[in-house]
C-alpha cells in the first residue's frame, strides 16, 4: 500500500475571479491527485464554513490563512499516512479541525484536501475515479439539469427565482441530450435578442434575467424549447431552483421584481398554477430552509408530481436527510461536497438518500473551477441527475464535456437515465 509523500496547497482563482484553495497530493508511488474548493453564493446556513481572511483586501475573500493551514497542519497530518482508506483520512481531517461548522481549518481547505486524496487514490489504482467509486457496475449516465436563465443571488437579485433549467429527459443518450440543450440555449438567446432583452450572462453562464416578472422566465423557457423544435415536457422539460431562503425576509415571502408578497398558502397556489401551465418536473428549495411546515405541505401537495429537491434545506447532511424523510419532506436531495466538508461525509449523505428512497442530484457551485471531479462522483455514486450551471463558460463546459468523454469510453454499454428519474417517482 502506497503512502502520502507530499501535500501542497496554493491559492487559485475561481469563476467569479475570487481566490480559492487548491491542494495537490503526491503519493510515494508517484501518483498525483488534485482538489479545488468551489464556492456558493446562495448558501444554506447549515453548510460547512469557508475559511476566508476577511478585511478589505479582495473583498475579504482571500484564502491565505486556509492555504497556510494546508501547507502546515494538513501536510503534517497527512504525509506518511497510507492512502488506502478515504474514510480514515477524512476522519483525521475532521478531528484535526475539531469544530462542528469546520470553521478552524475551513470547509474549503477540507474539501480540497479530501478531493485531492480521492483523486490520488484513483490515479494510484490506475482506474477512472467514477469506476473506482462504483459499488456495482452501472453504466447509466445521470440526466443533466442545465441552466438557461440565471437569477437570484447569481444575478444581483435581478429576478427572484434563482435557476431556470432544462432537462433533456426524452433524449436517447447523454450526447443527444446535450445537443438538444445547445439548440435550446441558442434559441433562448435569439428570442431575448429579438426583444432587446439580451444583456449578457449571470454567474453560472445562464442569460441575465431581464424579465418583468418571475413567471416570464418559465414562459420564455417553454417557448424557447418549442421554438428550438422540441416537445416541451416530453423531450425537454423544465426544472427550477427557487432558492426561496433568499427572498424570505422577516418571515414573509416577497418577490422583489414584481413587489409581490405571499403567505405560504398563496405561494403554494402560485407554484400549483405554474405546474398546471408549464412542463415543470422539479423544484428545488421551493420554501425557505427553516420553513419545515411549508416544505412539508409543498411535498404533500406536489411530491407525487415532481421532484421536490432540498439544497439549502438539506445541506448534504445525512442526519437532515433522515429527519426530512421521517417528516415526509422532499423526495430528492441535492448533493454538494463542499456543503458537507469531506468526500466521506458527502458519501454518507448519498447513502442516506438511498436508504430513505430519495433520488439525488450531484451539483456544482455558482463559484467554480475547471475541476470536473464532481462528474465522476455523480456517475460513480449512481446519481439520478447532475447540475452544473449553464451551457457556456469553460468552468461549466469542462464538466459537461467530461461526461461526454466518459459516455464515449463506455461504448455500447452506456445507458442514459433520461426520463427515468421522473417516471419512477416515489410516493411522498
Ligand atoms: C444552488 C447553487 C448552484 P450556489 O443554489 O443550487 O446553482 O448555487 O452555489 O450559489 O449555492
Ligand atoms: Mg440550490
Amino acid at each position: 500500500m502506497t503512502t502520502i509523500a507530499r501535500v501542497e496547497g496554493r491559492r487559485i482563482w475561481d469563476s467569479r475571479g475570487r481566490p480559492t484553495v487548491e491542494i495537490d497530493v503526491t503519493l510515494a508511488d508517484g501518483s498525483r491527485g488534485r482538489g479545488m474548493a468551489p464556492a456558493g453564493a446562495s448558501m444554506g446556513s447549515g453548510e460547512a464554513l469557508e475559511l476566508r481572511d476577511g478585511g478589505e483586501r479582495l473583498g475579504g475573500y482571500d484564502v491565505r490563512r486556509a492555504v497556510e493551514l494546508a501547507n502546515t497542519e494538513v501536510r503534517a497530518l497527512l504525509v506518511g499516512q497510507p492512502i488506502a482508506d478515504q474514510a480514515q483520512l477524512d476522519a483525521l481531517l475532521v478531528a484535526a479541525d475539531g469544530t462542528s461548522a469546520r470553521s478552524r481549518l475551513g470547509g474549503n481547505t477540507l474539501i480540497a484536501a479530501s478531493l485531492a486524496l480521492l483523486n490520488a487514490r484513483a490515479a494510484s489504482r490506475g482506474v477512472p475515479l467514477w469506476r473506482m467509486l462504483q459499488e456495482t457496475e452501472n453504466h447509466s449516465i445521470p440526466v443533466p439539469e442545465i441552466q438557461i436563465f440565471g437569477g437570484g443571488a447569481h444575478a444581483r437579485g435581478r429576478c427572484d427565482i434563482q435557476d431556470f433549467l432544462v432537462v433533456p429527459c426524452g433524449a436517447l443518450s447523454y450526447a443527444e441530450g446535450l445537443e438538444w440543450v445547445a439548440e435550446v440555449y441558442a434559441c433562448a438567446g435569439r428570442r431575448l435578442a429579438r426583444r432587446g432583452q439580451l444583456q449578457g450572462v449571470a454567474d453560472e453562464g445562464g442569460y441575465w434575467p431581464a424579465f418583468q416578472h418571475n413567471e416570464e422566465g418559465v414562459e420564455e423557457l417553454t417557448r424557447a424549447i418549442e421554438e428550438a423544435g422540441f416537445a416541451a415536457g416530453g423531450q425537454v422539460a423544465i426544472a427550477l431552483d427557487a432558492a426561496a431562503s433568499q427572498w424570505r425576509k422577516d418571515g414573509q415571502y416577497r418577490w422583489q421584481l414584481e413587489s409581490r408578497d405571499f403567505t405560504v398558502a398563496q405561494l403554494l397556489d402560485e407554484y400549483g398554477r405554474w405546474l398546471d401551465r408549464y412542463p415543470i418536473v422539479s423544484i428545488e428549495d421551493p420554501l425557505a430552509e427553516d420553513d419545515h411546515d411549508g416544505m412539508r405541505e409543498f411535498t404533500r401537495r406536489f411530491g407525487g408530481r415532481i421532484q421536490v429537491v432540498g439544497d439549502d434545506y438539506l445541506v448534504t447532511s445525512a442526519a437532515r436527510i433522515e429527519q426530512a424523510a421521517r417528516a415526509g419532506i422532499c423526495n430528492t436531495v441535492l448533493i454538494k461536497p463542499n456543503q458537507a466538508g469531506t468526500v466521506t461525509e458527502t458519501a454518507a449523505a448519498v447513502a442516506a438518500a438511498k436508504r430513505v428512497g430519495y433520488r439525488f442530484i450531484v451539483s456544482a457551485r455558482s463559484g467554480e473551477t475547471e475541476d470536473a471531479t464532481m462528474v465522476h462522483l455523480a456517475l460513480g455514486w449512481g446519481a439520478d441527475g447532475f447540475k452544473v450551471g449553464s451551457f457556456t463558460r469553460s468552468e461549466r463546459m469542462a464538466k459537461w464535456n467530461e461526461m461526454l468523454r466518459i459516455e464515449e469510453s463506455m461504448g455500447r454499454r452506456a445507458g442514459y437515465r433520461g426520463a427515468e428519474p421522473f417516471l419512477s417517482r416515489p410516493a411522498p
